[in-house]
């Protein structure tokens, strides 16, 4: 039985840089679930008889949540949802999931890298039928609609069974129970040359991938150890759990410090990797060498040809703005586009669905490509394996080399957590009030050649969005780049990205945060970080 029951709106539903992200007892308000999927169908047309994905990162409260989504979707008029077995899909599998099944969009249920457990994170997005972000003008339209719920539909049925392959009847729609990993490891099988990667592996090359106790651990135990022969342990905490053990799964130099640390010693494994709770960011560390994203991106943009799936070169690079230059001197070699977006993977979509773009990446640990419409952290993976195996080379001089051709984009992000709200405005509001003051003036040695708040004009959509970050650009190439997060679930994370491009080869091997030195200490300057916030250091440097 369908029943339509009486709600009122919550008023705090607003998504962020991706999606509804809240504590967990936030979401276990009555009816605070139901208002944000009901908002969703709300916001949308024309899906009735359709098909919609659902699935998540396996954190506390997916399965409830699961439920709630299957009974909605069927009471609504959808004709088909197609779950992930055990409630698991990652972001990159459900985006491909819609992809190929045609989908008309999807449930993720996840709050990506940040925590999970009873008082930790949760998340709701909605992703559209390219298998993308919802767009800015869907996640404004359910922000509307949640101000204003009065009612949500809902059918009157016994959960499903998660745990089985199997069909069921959920009123007039069927649910499909699906193998999480089958259509995602099919779909890398087709873009890397595996039997290169399995020769390399089979040579003794050493891989060490961290799942993080997140999503992606049946994905990379399939992949990694079954079809690409790597030995068992290879893979370590596969096994995704609702509290990712109790872990932060952001694979960065802070929270996979044990992987770094064994990529560091004398006899480390020829490669890490680590992927974040729902599987679209990555973490690449080399024997000796931690790869910057920023850097990972224009490595993979520059090798990406020596891959089966980009043997014919690519269309085009995208960058979030705060992501390094880096991408942007290789997509000049290529002679290629190079796209400046927001941050925020939802921006690459209309780049991919053109044709205009063919490789996107952001500084936030993201890199993926055409093949889905999302990041996706197994993917950098296998397509860094790929290139080792073809170019028979380390990580590290695969980037001494790039440095050398390119030159190199020294890179930090300087990350201030759980900022007052008010603080962090404030210091935002007194960045744009200086702007139009800062060209021309010296930091010492560092001349200000302009100042901007980022904004982007869509070049297929023609949409713009303002206010996106406020840009430092100095003389020589060099940046600072201040933002507020968007993922945050308490206070605000005030994210100050640092940049200096050194063209000579001899000073490529600095200290990053020593060769930033300068400029670390003009950022504070300028925005005054220390007196507004009251901190004297980040809380986390990547
Ligand atoms: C999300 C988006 C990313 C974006 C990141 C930025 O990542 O999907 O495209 O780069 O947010 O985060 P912030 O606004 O905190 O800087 P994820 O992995 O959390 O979905």
């Amino acid at each position: 039985m369908i029943k339509t029951v009486s709600t009122n709106p919550y008023g705090d539903q607003k998504p962020g840089t991706s999606g509804l992200r809240k504590k967990v007892p936030a979401f276990q308000q009555k009816n605070y679930a139901e208002n944000f999927i009901q908002s969703i169908f709300d916001s949308l047309e024309g899906f009735e008889g359709q098909t919609l994905v659902i699935g998540g990162d396996g954190r506390y409260y997916n399965r409830e949540v699961i439920q709630k989504a299957i009974k909605m979707a069927a009471a609504n008029g959808f004709g088909r949802v197609l779950v992930g077995r055990g409630g698991i899909l990652s972001t990159p599998a459900a985006s491909n999931i819609i992809r190929k099944y045609k989908a008309f969009g999807g449930i993720v249920l996840s709050a990506s890298h940040n925590p999970g457990g009873p008082t930790e994170d949760f998340g709701i997005k909605y992703n559209v039928g390219n298998g993308g972000p919802a767009p800015e003008k869907v996640t404004d339209a359910i922000f509307a609609r949640t101000k204003v719920i009065d009612s949500y539909k809902i059918a009157e049925v016994a959960d499903v069974n998660l745990d089985l392959e199997s069909s069921h009847q959920v009123e007039n729609m069927t649910v499909t129970v699906i193998d999480p990993v089958a259509d995602y490891a099919e779909l890398m099988e087709s873009l890397f040359d595996f039997a290169a990667i399995r020769k390399l592996i089979a040579g003794g090359f050493r891989v060490v991938f961290d799942a993080m106790s997140a999503v992606t651990g049946p994905y990379a135990k399939e992949i990694i150890e079954r079809r690409l022969g790597a030995p068992k342990g290879s893979v370590m905490n596969f096994i995704p759990l609702p509290d990712f053990g109790g872990h932060h799964p952001d694979p960065n130099l802070v929270h996979a410090r044990a992987l770094y640390e064994t990529m560091m010693a004398p006899h480390a494994p020829d490669f890490g990797a680590a992927s974040d709770g729902d599987g679209d960011r990555n973490l690449i560390i080399g024997k000796g060498i931690f790869v910057t994203p920023s850097d990972s991106l224009a490595m993979l943009a520059a090798n990406a040809h020596l891959a089966p799936g980009y043997a014919k070169g690519l269309a085009g690079i995208a960058r979030s703005m705060p992501t390094s230059g880096a991408a942007d001197r290789v997509a000049e070699k290529l002679g290629i586009g190079l796209y400046e977006t927001p941050t925020g993977w939802k921006f690459f979509g209309n780049l991919l669905d053109e044709g205009l773009a063919t490789i996107c990446g952001e500084e936030s640990a993201g890199t993926g490509s055409n093949h889905v419409r999302e990041k996706d952290g197994l993917w950098a993976v296998l397509l860094w394996l790929n290139i080792l195996a073809v170019r028979k080379e380390s990580a590290l001089d695969i980037a001494r080399k790039h440095w050398a051709t390119y030159g190199r984009n020294y890179y930090s992000r300087h990350d201030y957590e759980e900022v007052d709200t008010d603080a962090a405005n404030g210091l935002i509001a007194a960045l744009r009030d200086k702007l139009a003051s800062l060209p021309g003036k010296s930091f010492g040695a560092l001349a200000v050649a302009n100042a901007d708040d980022f904004s982007y004009n869509d070049p297929v959509d023609k949409s713009v969005s303002k206010n996106q970050g406020i840009r430092i650009l100095f003389k020589g190439g060099s940046r600072v780049v201040y933002r507020l997060s968007g993922t945050g679930t308490s206070g605000a994370t005030l994210r100050v990205y640092i940049e200096r491009f050194e063209a000579d080869s001899a000073r490529h091997d600095l200290d990053t945060q020593a060769a930033l030195g300068d400029l670390i200490a003009v950022a504070d300057e300028i925005a005054e970080i220390k007196k507004r916030t009251g901190r004297d250091a980040p809380s986390v440097i990547t």
